[in-house]
């Protein structure tokens, strides 16, 4: 049985070899032409990268993770999911919190934004999730001293718009667990990124069967949380589609603990009208060019924000199409404030939605970038500020998204195809 359990997490620290290979290899393929400082950026971007997270065994790493629990037992503190949580980060998020029970940690999870997908409202809601919302305002209002720690799961903290507000507090980053590329400066006492895994929800899980938290199918929250895990591996890896070995093994463990039906009720949650609108309008307003598909969605309410990425889910699976990106200006009535929101799906496996949207969109005055991603999927945000807020005038309202929209595009098309010109020449 103990053999049995330990088998995948051998196979993962042979696993971590090519990978590092991988790193050397895309260090050694800049072409001699390229500016030094990029030559530097990298290696240095790669030798950081080693200090934080050396090349540890996830046995080891599952030991430093323990020695850190050890090390803050009786805290509390806050885990940051992004902004619109995903099945994911909710349920990797809630495994931290049972785990972390175990030392008498108390956690609560926090994202800012909505749950505005239906079928995380139904997860939250069918499984009794605990996460709770606190917006900009509710943090104003916060005893943050309260908390001794905080813990990233499923982001680095570049897609929760709390953060600025807890570092302030100087509440000092515990934890990083996340899947997404390494997004620049992060100091943490425990750090297990891996770009390479195709859920968050797969680390956590490897993190139980080294036995963090011995998972008892007896135990209704252990079952709703196994059942969480599944959902979330499963969103992430469309439908185990684009699953691999780790993740497979993953969700073996996990079929021992969740509740098929209860996973089966999340997923039938059907979409709202508004949804479907959103799509329609994606359809009617997409251009297919490279095998890109590319279609802005005008004005969306906030809460409705989670139909973006449907639509881009739904766009990709046209023939002869691999990439979609869908894209619209989302006004939040609660804050006053307009953003341009985008989501990019893809099935090409050499596109790396990462570099994609940060070579599409650079960053803002702070260096932060306006998007990011995984493999896969990918997002971003582009705050629109001075030109931002509700307009009765409509002549205006639509003027702005023609301009917005014409910027998107432009900087799309560079991309998908360089030789394209926007600017008629007459
Ligand atoms: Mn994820």
């Amino acid at each position: 049985m103990q053999s049995r359990s330990l088998q995948p997490l051998d196979r993962l620290t042979l696993a971590a070899e090519p990978q590092l290979m991988e790193a050397k290899a895309d260090i050694a393929s800049v072409e001699p032409t390229a500016t030094k400082r990029s030559i530097t950026s990298l290696s240095e971007a790669a030798s950081e990268q080693a200090k934080r997270s050396p090349n540890l065994s996830c046995g080891q790493k599952v030991e430093a993770l323990r020695q850190s629990l050890e090390r803050h037992r009786e805290e509390r503190q806050l885990i940051v999911v992004q902004d619109f949580p995903d099945p994911d980060g909710l349920s990797s998020a809630w495994t931290y919190k049972l785990i972390a029970q175990q030392y008498d940690i108390h956690c609560d999870i926090i994202y800012a934004g909505t749950l505005s997908h239906q079928e995380n409202i139904a997860l939250v809601k069918l499984t009794n999730l605990p996460a709770e919302r606190w917006t900009v305002q509710t943090i104003k209002n916060k005893d943050l001293s309260a908390y001794q720690g905080l813990i990233l799961i499923d982001n680095q903290g570049t897609t929760s718009q709390l953060m600025p507000f807890l570092q302030q507090a100087g509440i000092p980053t515990t934890v990083v667990i996340d899947h997404h590329k390494l997004q620049g400066n992060l100091q943490a006492e425990f750090v297990d990124i891996r770009p390479s895994v195709r859920a968050t929800a797969t680390i956590l899980t490897q993190y139980l069967q080294a036995g963090l938290l011995n998972m008892d199918s007896s135990i209704s929250e252990h079952v709703k949380c196994a059942t969480s895990l599944m959902h979330g591996l499963r969103s992430d890896t469309n439908a185990l589609r684009q699953a691999q070995e780790e993740d497979f093994l993953a969700a073996a463990y996990l079929s021992r603990f969740y509740d098929a039906q209860l996973l089966n009720a999340v997923l039938q949650t059907n979409r709202s009208k508004r949804v479907m609108d959103v799509i329609e309008r994606s359809l009617k307003n997409r251009s297919v060019q490279n095998n890109f598909s590319i279609a802005g969605v005008g004005y969306l309410r906030y809460d409705n924000r989670d139909a973006i990425p449907q639509a881009a889910d739904f766009l990709v699976t046209e023939e002869n199409v691999h990439t979609a990106l869908v894209y619209g200006i989302v006004h939040n009535e609660e804050e006053g404030i307009e953003m341009v929101i985008g989501s990019l799906r893809t099935t090409k496996l050499t596109l790396d939605p990462d570099e994609f949207l940060k070579e599409a969109f650079g960053q803002d005055n702070q260096g932060r970038f306006f998007g990011g991603g995984r493999m896969m999927a990918g997002g971003f945000e582009i705050p629109i500020g001075f030109l931002g807020g509700s307009n009765e005038n409509s002549e205006y309202a639509k003027l702005k998204w023609e301009v917005f929209d014409t910027q998107i595009k432009q900087k799309l098309l560079k991309l998908i195809n360089p030789t394209h010109d926007l600017i008629d020449s007459e």
